[in-house]
């Protein structure tokens, strides 16, 4: 495209949320589109605890790009909490990306977000994720089956991982968008505050190392976060509250291991992110059954939180 007619492109903005079944690659597809990694990832359902908000702003578009927790059938409050959060950040959208993983069938849970989106006045996109897991004639059956529930604007099948088709993403929203102004200064990239995108970074490095019900027994809470100017370097303290006695040994691991490499990882992604060194102090602490209490989730900023 040569560079006069993006110029007479009409500025479009808007906001869009990405929704979906638990790990279909939604947070994978926000890191992909803003090329940093704002959102964490992992195969262990309800990754997402908050509803994320990436900014991606170009010469021609901005789009809010919304990430949310996967919507399921819940098990206990914090997953109340979450498909709340999640349902909530449908309403009031320009357009809605229902993600759908090609390599899954199209199951009950599925069948229950598309017709909750049917409900909905915004424009819809089809996104068939991880398309490197399948051939094309699963890709185009798993397409057709989508839309016997809904009438989609738009389809778009795209491997978030491995980036492809990412860029038609991209373009089949801003067709969607109407034309409007920037709703969010230029060169902000997300509107969470540093201390939550640093305690997701470790949150993400123990769904990673742990499993069972260790991960999702995990909340974790920035304490402190300064910056040195002299040394160029974050300080930052953090807790990571478990449910139960058992849990907090699993993390620490033996000898202390498993919360060294907890921090080493987590302290990889902190400094990318905030483009500096940074001082990472953990502490493990017990709080007993804070996934069952309403209060206690929303005092660490999951589900409607922020
Ligand atoms: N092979 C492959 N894997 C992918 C792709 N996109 C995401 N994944 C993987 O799928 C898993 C889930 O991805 P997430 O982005 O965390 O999924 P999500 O939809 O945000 O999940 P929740 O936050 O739990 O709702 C991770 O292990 C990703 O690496 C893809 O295009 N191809
Ligand atoms: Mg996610």
């Amino acid at each position: 495209m040569s560079d006069e007619s993006v110029e007479n492109r009409e500025f479009r903005s808007g906001f869009v949320t990405l929704a979906g079944r638990p790990n279909a690659g939604k947070s994978t597809l926000l890191n992909a589109v803003m090329g940093e990694k704002l959102a964490i990832t992992s195969n262990v359902a309800q990754t997402t605890r908050h509803r994320i908000r990436a900014i991606y702003d170009t010469d021609d578009m901005q789009m809010v790009l919304v990430d949310t927790p996967g919507i399921h059938k819940p098990h206990d409050p914090l997953g109340e909490e979450l498909n709340y959060s999640a349902m909530q950040g449908l309403q009031d959208v320009d357009v809605v990306a229902f993600v759908l993983d090609a390599s899954e069938p199209l199951g009950k849970g599925d069948i229950y977000v598309l017709r909750e989106l049917a409900k909905l006045d915004s424009k819809k996109i089809l996104v068939v994720n991880k398309l490197d897991l399948v051939n094309q004639e699963k890709a185009a059956k798993q397409i057709e089956k989508a839309q016997a529930y809904l009438d989609f604007d738009d389809i778009v099948a795209c491997s978030a991982l491995r980036g492809f088709n990412v860029d038609g993403f991209i373009e089949a929203v801003r067709r969607l968008l109407p034309e409007g102004p920037r709703w969010f200064p230029e060169g902000m990239d997300t509107d969470q505050p540093t201390e939550v995108v640093v305690a997701e970074f470790i949150r993400e490095k123990i769904l990673h190392m742990t499993h069972d019900e260790v991960p999702h027994s995990i909340g974790v809470k920035v304490d402190h976060l300064d910056y040195d100017e002299d040394k160029d370097m974050y300080f930052v303290e953090a807790s990571i509250y478990v449910d139960r006695e058992s849990q907090k040994g699993i993390v620490i691991g033996k000898g202390g291991e498993g919360i060294k490499k907890i921090g080493t990882a987590a302290r990889k992604d902190i400094e990318t992110f905030l483009g500096a060194h940074c001082n990472l102090d953990l502490i493990v602490k017990v709080k007993h059954n804070w996934r069952q209490d309403a209060t206690q989730i929303r005092k660490f900023g999951y589900g409607e939180g922020l």
